[in-house]
């Protein structure tokens, strides 16, 4: 450590020899100043070299765990946290087989100047995998909620009614409103509603606000909506699919029964699962599909709670990217991999020629170990993959 900052030379005379009684005491209380940060340095150093051994450890045991597909991945890390990532039952490829995919494309928008939207707080046990349930805070179809399209302009009436537990809320990113009127607690057994205008194209999050919300976004309680500009804006899309990607925070395996939230692990960042809709993998089994030729937009939203999704297709490029969504810009052209934001969106456009199946992944790879991934089937092709 360079003691430079501290024996600035104004400090001491210009030959490097007290001049009077006060430099004196000032250089011998600097001598000791160095004494003492040498000292702290060197604590520093052993910690250091402590937390790099017990860094290299954790990276052995994950690399030994993801080099045995199949294998449970489950550890615990250098934080002490334990992790349920890849538990699987022994019949978990006829479960995801038998799992009926969230419906990922986006349903018609209704007409008239006002859409009205209801929705339904539940507290479910959804599956978040093949064979773990989770107790989760989410809707009446369980988590993400239901996908809500509308038209820019018109007039969006949320109808909020809480069958849950606990007081809950709904705030919707697509809205100026004044939160504390709009996005207050609605307690159990009762409703609210409140309008806004759907003045800003795009795909936007919704999502409990009450506190902590943290845990009530990690317990299921979001969703998206789709506000589409008018017809001939954006160029003419075949197909429309909408990903809410998220993350969970097991307090178990969820095999034996339903997993609850753990807030350590929230807070430390470290998911068992992350999801496209809900269910790791869930479009693997089932593929998304399209035509050669067609171009498919994805609308994505990502509800976090806490962490990116880097929305990448392999085996193409991006052909558009409203980044952040902000569709009243310019969508960037030719791109490999966009990132989205926790609590944001993006609509990318891809016009694929070649049959093939091409998976979407976040490009955060341990997010595709966590179930993170989907396929895209272009032109209809058999068999799967993984990637
Ligand atoms: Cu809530």
């Amino acid at each position: 450590m360079s003691t430079a900052p501290y024996a600035s030379p104004t400090m001491t005379h210009p030959r490097g020899a007290p001049s009077n009684p006060t430099a004196a005491v000032v250089a011998i209380l600097l001598g000791i100043l160095v004494a003492v940060l040498g000292f702290f340095a060197l604590l520093m150093w052993v910690d250091a070299h402590q937390a790099r051994d017990d860094a290299h450890r954790a990276a052995t045991q994950a690399t030994s765990a993801a080099a045995m597909p199949g294998m449970d991945m489950s550890s615990t890390s250098a934080a002490g946290v334990h992790s349920y990532a890849g538990a699987s039952p022994a019949n978990a490829d006829a479960l995801a087989t038998a799992h009926k995919p969230f419906p990922a494309t986006l349903p018609a928008a209704p007409a008239g100047a006002v859409a009205n939207v209801n929705l339904v707080l539940k507290d479910v046990t959804v599956q978040i995998a093949p064979g773990i349930k989770y107790a989760a805070w989410a809707w009446a179809g369980g988590a993400p909620g239901p996908v809500i399209h509308v038209r820019q302009g018109q007039l969006v009436k949320i109808t909020l009614t809480n069958s849950g537990a606990i007081p809950h809320s709904v705030d919707f990113h697509a809205a100026r409103v004044a939160p504390d009127k709009a996005f207050g607690d609605v307690m159990p057994g009762k409703s609210v509603s409140y309008t806004f205008r759907a003045n800003d194209p795009g795909v936007f999050m919704y999502h409990c606000g009450t506190k902590p919300v943290l845990m009530h976004i990690a317990n299921g309680m979001y969703g998206a909506i789709v506000i589409e500009p008018p017809a001939g804006t954006l160029p003419k899309a075949d197909k429309n699919y909408v990903l809410v990607a998220s993350e969970w925070y097991l307090d178990s395996d969820g095999l034996s029964k339903p997993a609850q939230f753990n807030m350590d692990k929230a807070h430390a960042r470290q998911p068992d699962w992350m999801t496209f809709n809900g269910y790791s993998g869930q479009y693997v089994k089932h593929p998304l599909t399209a035509k050669p030729g067609e171009t498919v937009r994805f609308w994505v939203v990502d509800a976090g709670p806490s962490i990116d999704t880097d929305f990448h297709i392999v085996g193409t490029v991006l052909d558009r990217a409203w980044v952040a969504a902000g569709m009243t810009n310019k969508p960037l052209e030719n791109v490999q991999t966009v990132a989205v934001p926790a609590g944001g969106g993006g609509v990318f456009d891809v016009n694929i020629d070649k049959p093939g199946l091409y998976p979407f992944v976040s490009h955060a790879f341990a997010a595709v170990d966590q179930g993170q991934v989907g396929l895209l089937n272009v032109g209809g092709v058999h068999g799967t993959m993984t990637h």
